[in-house]
């Protein structure tokens, strides 16, 4: 950093999908010498969090800590009983409350580093202190431009005139059929579609928005973004990923890879908050069992992990777990993602598309088989095509939609791993994704633009 050494506030949201690219950046920023204020919101939803949270305040002791405390519920709401999805509304009901928190930091703070769904609380907090307010966004480019627009989409009279058939126009973007939006986003009294827009219209008060994503990855929306066609009023762009990995030693190592031979094994994981129905995951057993490739299989059976309480033999049964012992594992630890995918064993990677997962694809070069289950990550899985990073099966519709049979699901698997075309153009995503973030590339670039680079 320049002088005088600017201090950064960070404010991450709830769930791993959102703490994770913060505790990068915040390591980032550190790592610049930068005066760096990670708020954690308290209490976390997930055991994941807490752990995480701790481990990473030991490995990086420069880095201040300040707890927020949130009023663990949204206000009264019925559209949803997802847990996250609540605690996103209280949250973004907060913002506003952080301010005495903010203005008594010493040194006094340059700038705040806020997720998306802080955006309207955090920009009034912004405009009393005078200092400029970044949102970090955490989903694509793509994705960020739908919900930029939202509030002037009228999504729910689109539904309602037929429009279930119509594409929806997006400015800047083209089209999008309706079958890839999140459903609630149809409803204009569902929560998630509230946060959404009530943030949305606070965008063009930031000064920049972060994206962890890179111009060769999304080129075209990240020039619509920055050629002011989405929204002629919204900040900067400033794509500066893929973010790298801090260090920290948490999660389980699987030596079993380390036997196992180069590009042959398929890894399975859904994220930190996505489950399928038990019938769904014995066909996805199946299907991993059938296609004849090893595979290292991330198993979640429920949406927090406290309540994750089956074990693996209950969830696919004892003749599975013998029948594959020599061609697979599975586990419900919580494992080094990051680590696993830069391993050589790995050949592919059978992905919901949460976006840190998609642009921990894209920095490995692994090729993706797309899976998308809900919220943002069918216009991921779009992306993930585009950059032909991977493939999708369209029609398996959203989780839990329909039933895709273990037939189909091997099908896919044996198409992942033998498809060389796909395997090429995917190690040319990872050799793109390291170069835009070495000096002089995209994503460098762009971070020379933001605060950490230059004096407030
Ligand atoms: Br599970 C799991 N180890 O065992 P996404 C996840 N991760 O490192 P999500 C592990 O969590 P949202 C595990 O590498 C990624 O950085 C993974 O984020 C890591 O999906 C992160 O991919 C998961 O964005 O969040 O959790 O569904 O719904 O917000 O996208």
């Amino acid at each position: 950093c320049n002088q005088p050494q600017p201090h950064v506030a960070l404010l991450p949201s709830a769930g791993m999908g959102h703490l994770t690219p913060f505790l990068r950046l915040a390591a980032m920023l550190a790592s610049r010498s930068c005066t760096v204020t990670l708020i954690t919101i308290q209490p976390t939803i997930s055991e994941a969090e807490s752990t995480h949270i701790t481990s990473f305040f030991a490995t990086h002791p420069h880095i201040n800590r300040l707890d927020f405390h949130v009023h663990p519920s949204a206000p009264s709401d019925t559209t949803t009983d997802d847990p996250f999805f609540i605690r996103f509304g209280a949250i973004s009901h907060s913002g506003h409350l952080l301010g005495p928190l903010l203005c008594s930091l010493s040194p006094p703070l340059s700038a705040i580093f806020s997720d998306f769904i802080l955006t309207s609380g955090v920009s009034q907090v912004c405009e009393h202190l005078c200092i400029p307010n970044y949102t970090v966004i955490t989903t694509s480019a793509r994705f960020y431009s739908l919900m930029a627009c939202l509030p002037y989409l009228s999504l729910e009279d689109h539904a309602k005139t037929g429009g279930s058939d119509n594409d929806v126009e997006i400015p800047g973007l083209g089209s999008l059929p309706p079958s890839i939006i999140p459903p609630p986003l149809f409803n204009s009294n569902h929560l998630f579609t509230n946060i959404i827009e009530t943030n949305a219209r606070f965008l063009p008060k930031a000064k920049g928005i972060f994206l962890n994503t890179f111009d060769g990855f999304e080129p075209e929306t990240i020039t619509a973004q920055n050629n002011g066609e989405v929204l002629t009023n919204l900040p900067p762009v400033l794509p500066i990923g893929p973010y790298e990995p801090y260090e920290l030693k948490q999660g389980h190592h699987i030596p079993w890879l380390d036997d196992q031979p180069a590009e042959s094994v398929v890894y399975v994981s859904f994220g930190s908050r996505t489950t399928m129905s038990k019938d769904q995951v014995r066909e996805l057993g199946k299907g991993l069992k059938r296609s004849g490739h090893r595979f290292l299989w991330v198993l979640k059976a429920s949406k927090v992990d406290k309540d994750d309480k089956e074990g693996v033999e209950e969830l696919l049964g004892h003749s599975f777990l013998e029948e594959t012992k020599n061609e697979g594992i599975v586990v419900k630890e919580w494992v080094q993602q990051e680590e696993i995918l830069a391993h050589p064993a790995i050949g592919g990677f059978i992905s919901h598309c949460g976006w840190n997962s998609v642009m921990e694809a894209a920095q490995t070069g692994v090729p993706v088989l797309a899976w998308p289950q809900h919220g943002d990550q069918k216009v991921n899985a779009e992306v993930v095509e585009k950059a032909e990073l991977g493939i999708w099966a369209r029609h398996w519709g959203w989780g839990g939609q329909k039933l895709v049979k273990g037939e189909e699901v091997a099908e896919k698997i044996v198409e992942l791993m033998g498809d060389h075309i796909l395997r090429a153009n995917a190690k040319k995503v990872g050799q793109e994704a390291r170069k835009a973030t070495k000096v002089g590339g995209s994503s460098d670039k762009a971070d020379s633009k933001t605060p950490s680079a230059s004096p407030p």
